[in-house]
């Protein structure tokens, strides 16, 4: 007789909504994957992505035992090893370097692959600290956002969602929810039906926009300016809320002064709105509240990125929007989650050495491998992510893998690009296999995940590989000795109100519990605010100490015509690479079943550009600038403005015509704040392939459609 159960297992990829999945196993084999009906979030239903999640469990591309690389590197041959093999061999290579170039010279590569508080950081962290390899500053995603909301706001906490439906107004603002955020629609869709409106802020009519009543269009890189706009007529017209300014904010009357500088006039040049535009988005935003600004990380990815989310994060402000359930803005909730994160990383480790090692930031990885630095980098050890896909400046990054005197280890479920660079290969496990505890980002439970079968093959998880190397180095610190269920202990020791009465025991009874908090939640609802002023800082002194400008201001993005005109010139197309609906950045884009729905890769246009170009919809063009070149299939659609393109992201460069993803015209030029990723601001041209290109492309797609 077979065996059948049903089991819960908690989605790790990085994404706002970290759902409850309900899962079934038969005979020691996942069967089916649903969403949890029991979840007041994921309420029963999963994303296109993880429904069709045991595709990516039993993938053909599953890594099951280790391997050390015998072809050229990237070629991607390897011959199967033991895990003492492995072990042995990184143990040797990272301790001769490091006693050639000093440990610095090994980097640590690794992001949110899987959101787990001890895959994503634990164990790992504090082997690299114990042996004093460069630290990396993750910066790829969130950094320039994160500082730009808190120096407005103080802590990263929003809106709850749970309380949308109150809502009025909910502004997606440079936030594609529907394809990045599913979860969020029920309550947006409850708030609809009971009257409020939805606008859409984004260069690109993308699906949430499709949904919206409204859709505002900014060129890429002018929000803060479109926000200040909005201000303006805000003050002018005396619409803002002169009690709440004078209860919760400090720099009002130095932000009105300042707010001269961007008439409507001014603000329509900049983006490329109409002056009436703003003008009556500016009323609707005054007159409709509760309101909620949903803002994620796709607009802080632009060299003033920091500083228009900043920006537009003071706007709740100015119309008194917080403090009442469904009402304010959203860009994180991480900060509602008190956990004991130093616990798990232990950097006191780092004490051990003379000083403190150098930090990498990641999204300079080309650089880090290829730039003459002191020490070189000679040993990298990648896991929970896939830079040769998501990385900036791709074409020096490949350049940087391929180098023959890199020692490279690389973690992971599948082949990916990054995995073909290896010189050791390990498999991991998927969250089906391991156990971990999950906060969120975009809800308010806290989530144990444990094992619904077996590790496939000979799988060994994120904390176990980084415990086999310690013991093999001998590190003698008993932390390394901690055991999977000792680390969630230490995380969730903390006296924090919002922790009260959650702990292992009930964690493991119940795989999800609110956090200690009212529901709805309804942040700053105290009028406490911990920015240095105690007040939401709409003049920020902090910021000023920094260099930066103390008041909200719109700074061109450095690739733009006001910025760099002779650049502009050559490369006169706004480039954009947002999140395509069927990939989690490069993860599924390897399943068959999300390749074809994602078809082949696309640049969207409009239609005045493809016309002055000779190009109509289909055609494939060779988008290029100086960093780069690959190739995308014209969709013409309606929408993008002219003067703007956008490719939806992110294509493995295995299935990539030409063998380089978009990444390889992005600029690994950090934002203002944080270090932070800019892939958005990137100018490209485009141009109609040759005869020679295009039978490239043919041979190339027909083994994306054989895969
Ligand atoms: N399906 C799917 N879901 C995902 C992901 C995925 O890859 N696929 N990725 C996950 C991750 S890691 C993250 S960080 C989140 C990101 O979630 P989002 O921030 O929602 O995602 P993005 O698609 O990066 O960017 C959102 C929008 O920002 C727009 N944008 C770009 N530049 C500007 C600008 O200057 N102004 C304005 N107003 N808008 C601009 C883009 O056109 C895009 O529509 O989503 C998570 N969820
Ligand atoms: N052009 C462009 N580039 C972008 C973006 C964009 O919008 N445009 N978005 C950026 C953003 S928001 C982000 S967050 C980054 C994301 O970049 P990454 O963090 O690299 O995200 P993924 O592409 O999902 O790759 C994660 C990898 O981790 C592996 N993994 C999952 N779980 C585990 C585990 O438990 N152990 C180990 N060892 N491996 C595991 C998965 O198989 C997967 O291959 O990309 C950025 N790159
Ligand atoms: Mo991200």
């Amino acid at each position: 007789m077979s065996l059948r159960e049903t089991r819960r297992v908690i989605c790790p990829h990085d994404c706002p909504d970290t759902c409850s999945m309900s899962v079934t196993v038969e005979d020691g084999r996942v069967v089916s994957v649903r969403g949890d009906e029991s979840h007041p979030f994921t309420r029963g239903f999963l994303c296109v992505k993880t429904n069709h999640y045991l595709e990516r469990l039993y993938s053909p591309l599953r890594l099951l035992v280790p391997q050390k690389r015998v072809g050229r590197k990237g070629e991607g041959r390897f011959a199967p090893i033991t895990w003492e093999e492995a072990i042995d061999t990184i143990a040797e290579r990272f301790q001769s370097i490091a006693s050639q170039y000093g440990p610095e010279a090994v980097l640590p590569y690794s992001y949110a692959g899987n959101m787990g508080k001890l895959a994503f950081g634990s164990m790992d962290r504090r082997f690299f600290h114990y042996f004093g390899a460069s630290r990396l500053l993750r910066t790829i995603c969130a950094t320039a956002a994160t500082e730009g909301y808190l120096h407005t706001m103080g802590d990263r906490l929003g809106t709850d969602p749970e309380s949308l439906p109150e809502s009025k107004l909910i502004i997606a603002w440079g936030s594609n929810f529907v394809s990045s955020n599913v979860h969020l629609v029920p309550f947006v869709n409850e708030a609809r039906k009971r009257g409020a409106v939805l606008v859409t802020v984004d260069p690109h009519k993308n699906r949430t926009a499709e949904q919206s009543d409204l859709f505002i269009q900014p060129l890429p890189g002018t929000d803060a300016a479109l926000a200040l706009g909005m201000m303006h007529v805000i003050v002018q017209e005396g619409l803002h809320d002169e009690q709440f300014i004078k209860e919760n904010t400090i720099g009002f009357d130095a932000l009105a002064s300042h707010l001269a500088a961007y008439d409507p006039a001014r603000v329509a040049a900049i983006t490329g709105l109409s002056q009436d535009q703003i003008i009556d988005f500016a009323r609707l935003y005054a007159r409709l509240k509760p309101s909620c600004i949903r803002l994620n990380y796709g607009l802080s990815r632009h060299t003033n990125g920091g500083m228009m989310v900043r920006t537009v994060s003071c706007l709740p402000a100015l119309v008194g929007a917080w403090g009442v359930p469904g009402g304010g803005a959203m860009l994180s909730l991480s900060g509602a989650y008190p956990l004991n994160l130093a616990a798990l990383e232990r950097a006191d480790l780092l004490k051990r050495h003379e000083r403190m090692p150098r930090v990498i930031n990641m999204i300079k990885l080309g650089e880090a491998l290829l730039d003459v630095n002191d020490p070189p980098v000679k040993g990298l050890f990648v896991y929970n992510s896939n830079p040769a896909a998501v990385a900036p400046d791709q074409s020096k990054v490949i350049e940087g893998l391929k180098r023959e005197d890199l020692f490279t280890v690389v973690h992971e479920q599948v082949s990916t690009d990054t995995a073909l660079f290896a010189d050791i290969l390990l498999p991991a496990p998927t969250v089906f296999e391991d156990c971990d505890l999950y906060s969120a980002y975009g809800h308010l439970y806290l989530q144990l995940n444990e094992p619904a079968v077996a590790p496939l093959g000979e799988a060994k998880a994120n904390v176990e590989v980084f415990r086999m190397l310690a013991r093999r180095m001998a590190f003698s610190d008993p932390c390394f000795e901690d055991s999977t269920e000792e680390l969630i202990r230490q995380a969730l020791a903390s006296d924090h109100e919002h922790l009260r009465g959650i702990t292992y025991e009930r964690l493991k009874q119940e795989t999800f519990v609110r956090l200690n908090l009212p529901r709805p939640f309804v942040p700053f609802a105290d009028g406490k605010y911990p920015t240095e002023s105690g007040k939401i800082e709409l003049y920020s002194a902090g910021m000023l100490k920094l260099g930066l400008s103390p008041l909200p201001v719109h700074i061109p993005v450095s690739e733009s015509p006001e910025a760099n005109p002779e650049l502009f010139r050559r490369y006169p197309l706004r480039f954009v690479s947002p999140a395509a609906h069927h990939f989690l950045n490069s993860s599924f884009a390897d399943m068959p079943s999300m390749k074809r729905k994602e078809r082949v890769p696309t640049i969207e246009l409009n239609e005045v550009d493809a016309h002055s170009r000779g190009l109509k919809d289909g055609d494939w063009v060779r988008a290029f600038n100086d960093r780069g070149k690959t190739f995308f299939r014209v969709k013409l659609a309606g929408t993008v403005a002219p003067g703007v393109a956008c490719h939806l992201s992110l294509w493995w460069r295995q299935y990539s015509p030409g063998g380089y993803n978009c990444n390889v015209l992005t600029s690994s030029e950090s934002a203002d704040m944080g270090g932070g990723g800019t892939f958005h601001t990137c100018l490209v041209e485009v141009e109609k392939v040759t005869p020679e290109e295009q039978a490239v492309i043919d041979e190339s797609l027909q083994e994306v459609c054989a895969n």
